[in-house]
């Protein structure tokens, strides 16, 4: 007799899927996804179902591994603990909580385990990544808060309602499979979905039009487009006098802007951009959609800027159906907030920009970094500069990865602890990119024995350290506290949370109401936050970083459709693939299959190319997320960082190519 058990998927993704899971005795024998969610719908993708995989595969971890000489041995969990309240106790002793690092990422999408960060707090504060930063997807949100004040996003039921949807670097075939719904309800409904994306994605396939953007071009792209509407006058006049501020200083950087660049600066032909502002401005309503690709340039932020303007010029703001979207925070506003309040115990605070954490391990003074806690982060294949990245772990003097495999990241290690799975323990699940639902995920079957998930470790962990503050209580105590502001708020109890799917309906249509949280209230073409930050006030053109000498073609490094970042490469032996364009392959004698060194100034990787129109000239493109084993993309990205939000810009990266005198092997 087999039981149905209601989960979710824990994945860092747009989202956040229902599941159905089978559960057979003691074994999950089947994940299918819940028809009863209002987004996902019973359709999950093949990283969904593959946490079955993951759950009975041989190589996951059930044992704690403590490296000794060189090699890793098991141990108990009794002794791991007891190894890292010495060495916790120690280095605070010696230099001080700052002499501890956290490094955490999204590994893992679920309440539960944000306790880390709540432990470390409860420490007096530790050396952790800075508040604004992100690896992700920090320049646009930073961005997006100096123009509306907060940032906030339609959901994909209101964006359906487009009659241009513009989805500007992202690739939601890939990325985000349930949007392809919302792509299809507007052609549906005779609206055009247009698709900017420097390379002829599955997404650009399906929408009605492709843009080949240059990686990097999209600021002047933007303003060429606001160039164009103010000249022939399709702008909105009355939204922009009474919802905007700074409109004159904006209209003077248009004025300003080189229109002869356009070419050069896009790869595009001023009669498309013509074409396109014209569908955009005519359109009635007329959304943006942004990716995350298109901000990981230094120029990031300033480019997300300059389309948020096209939304204000035009009066899309604040309708339903248009809007300037970039991720739906609708949710995850209230789930964050009891972790956060333990910033509350924080006395000391050391920060770093994620792109630089490998700068930062090595280099760090009063005092040194001698503890590091890693947890749902891959750094050594994620971050940029992996080799950077492996020595700079190696130099610290203990360093403890928890994962359910042993990754790149892990077998830098001195301690490795095993992670459980989403099936072992029950948690909430919720994104903060895309979907606007929170949904419960029951334990559907326990997990190895001995094996302590990351919940009950750091209450362990609390009380072995004596942080009589730490909340240690149960796992449904702790979700109550957490969910209160919510409960509150919506009026709904914490049964009806754990008994199916629930969002906020208070705010389908952002800034509805025109009243922007910027500090003037109105939509800001010219930001005092900017200047605080020292950066532009007012919305400008970024050139941005546009050459290398010596490496002619710019890296990009996008996510792969059949992995999460690094976790679904886990098995996969093969070379990563560099797709180049006919005119970059051709002088170099490179043909479908060659075997490509591909050569940055931080390192080399060998690739096997695909040559294709798909590729935009000048451009060579690698996804990312493959591990060391077949060739980690990161090997040769640069720890640079965007203008906004201390993002890692790793599509700034450029590369040259050398077809290999390699054999390729079977
Ligand atoms: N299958 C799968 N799904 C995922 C993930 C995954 O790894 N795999 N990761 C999840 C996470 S962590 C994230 S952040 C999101 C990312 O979700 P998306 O933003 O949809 O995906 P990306 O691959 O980051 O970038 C989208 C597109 O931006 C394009 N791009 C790159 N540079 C530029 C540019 O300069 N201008 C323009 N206009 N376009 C550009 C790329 O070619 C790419 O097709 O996806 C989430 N979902
Ligand atoms: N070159 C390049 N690099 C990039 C990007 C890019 O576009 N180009 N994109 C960046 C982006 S958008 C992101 S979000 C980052 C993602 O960077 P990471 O979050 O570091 O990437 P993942 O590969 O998802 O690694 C998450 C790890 O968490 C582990 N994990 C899963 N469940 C649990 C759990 O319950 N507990 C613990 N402790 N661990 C668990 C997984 O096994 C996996 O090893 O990568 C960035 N790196
Ligand atoms: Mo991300």
């Amino acid at each position: 007799m087999s039981k149905i058990v209601r989960s979710a998927c824990p994945l860092d993704c747009f989202d956040a899927c229902a599941f159905l899971v089978e559960v057979e005795g003691e074994k999950v024998v089947q994940v299918k996804g819940d028809p009863d969610h209002p987004v996902t719908r019973g359709i999950i993708c093949s990283k969904g179902r593959a946490h079955l995989e993951r759950l009975y595969s041989g190589e996951r971890l059930k044992k704690p591994l403590k490296k000794v000489m060189g090699q890793f041995v098991e141990i108990s969990w009794d002794e791991a603990i007891d190894v890292i309240v010495e060495k916790l106790r120690r280095v605070i002793e010696t230099s001080g909580p700052l002499g501890i690092a956290h490094v955490h990422d999204c590994g893992y999408s679920g309440l539960s385990k944000s306790v880390d960060a709540m432990f470390f707090n409860h420490l007096g504060g530790v050396s952790v990544e800075s508040s604004g930063g992100s690896l992700c997807w920090k320049a646009g949100i930073v961005a997006q808060k100096m123009d509306f004040g907060t940032q906030k996003g339609h959901d994909a039921e209101d964006l359906s309602k487009s009659k241009c949807m513009i989805l500007w670097g992202r690739n939601p075939v890939a990325t985000n499979i349930h949007f392809v719904k919302a792509m299809r309800a507007v052609q549906k409904n005779g609206g055009r979905v247009i698709c900017i994306d420097p390379f002829k994605t599955k997404t650009a396939k399906l929408s009605d039009w492709h843009i080949p953007v240059k990686p990097g071009g999209d600021g002047a792209l933007a303003f060429a487009m606001a160039r164009i509407l103010i000249d022939s006058g399709k702008i909105d006049r009355a939204f922009i006098d009474q919802h905007t501020i700074g409109y004159e200083a904006y209209l003077k950087e248009v004025m300003a802007f080189d229109m002869s660049l356009v070419e050069s600066r896009t790869g595009l032909a001023l009669e498309e951009i013509k074409r396109l502002a014209d569908v955009y401005s005519s359109a009635e309503p007329a959304s943006i959609v942004l990716g995350y690709g298109m901000q990981r340039y230094q120029n990031g932020g300033n480019n997300i800027r300059a389309i948020d303007a096209l939304g204000a010029i035009t009066g899309n703001i604040g309708v339903s159906g248009g809007g300037v979207t970039y991720s739906n925070k609708s949710i995850s506003n209230y789930v964050a907030g009891y972790v956060e309040e333990s910033e509350a115990f924080v006395k000391h605070k050391r920060t770093f920009k994620p792109a630089k954490v490998a700068d930062f391990l090595l280099n760090a003074v009063d005092p040194q970094v001698n503890f590091l806690w890693v947890a749902k982060a891959n750094p050594v294949v994620q971050v940029p500069d992996t080799s950077r990245v492996e020595e700079a772990i190696r130099k610290v003097g203990f360093s403890v990865v928890v994962d359910m495999f042993l990754t790149d990241t892990a077998k830098e290690a001195s301690l490795v602890l095993p992670a459980t799975s989403i099936f072992e323990e029950s948690d909430f699940i919720f994104s903060s990119m895309y979907s606007p639902y929170l949904v419960y995920a029951n334990q559907c079957v326990q997990s190895p024995e001995g094996m302590i998930g990351e919940y009950d470790l750091f209450k362990i962990l609390a009380e072995r350290m004596k942080l009589d503050t730490y909340p240690a209580v149960s796992r449904d105590v702790f979700f109550r506290k957490a969910f209160a502001p919510l409960m509150d708020s919506f009026g709904v109890t914490y049964e009806a949370l754990c008994q199916k799917p629930f969002a906020i309906d208070a705010e389908r249509v952002p800034w509805a109401d025109h009243k922007f949280e910027t500090p003037s209230g109105k939509f800001e073409f010219e930001s005092k936050r900017a200047a605080e930050l020292g950066l532009p006030s007012t919305i400008c053109y970024d050139a941005g970083k546009t050459e290398e000498p010596g490496y002619p073609l710019r890296l990009i490094t996008p996510h792969a459709a059949h992995s999460t970042n690094s976790q679904h490469f886990k098995d996969h032996m093969k070379r990563p693939v560099v797709y180049l364009a006919p005119q970059d392959a051709r002088p170099l004698e490179i043909e479908t299959g060659s075997l490509v060194s591909v050569i940055s100034k931080r390192g080399e990787i060998l690739c096997e190319a695909e040559v294709t129109e798909a590729a935009i000239e000048g451009t060579a493109r690698i996804t990312e997320g493959t591990w060391c084993k077949a060739g980690a993309v990161n090997i040769l990205t640069e720890d640079l960082t965007c203008d906004y939000g201390d993002q890692a810009a790793y599509y700034d990266t450029f590369v040259k190519l050398s077809k290999s005198t390699f054999v390729k092997d079977a």
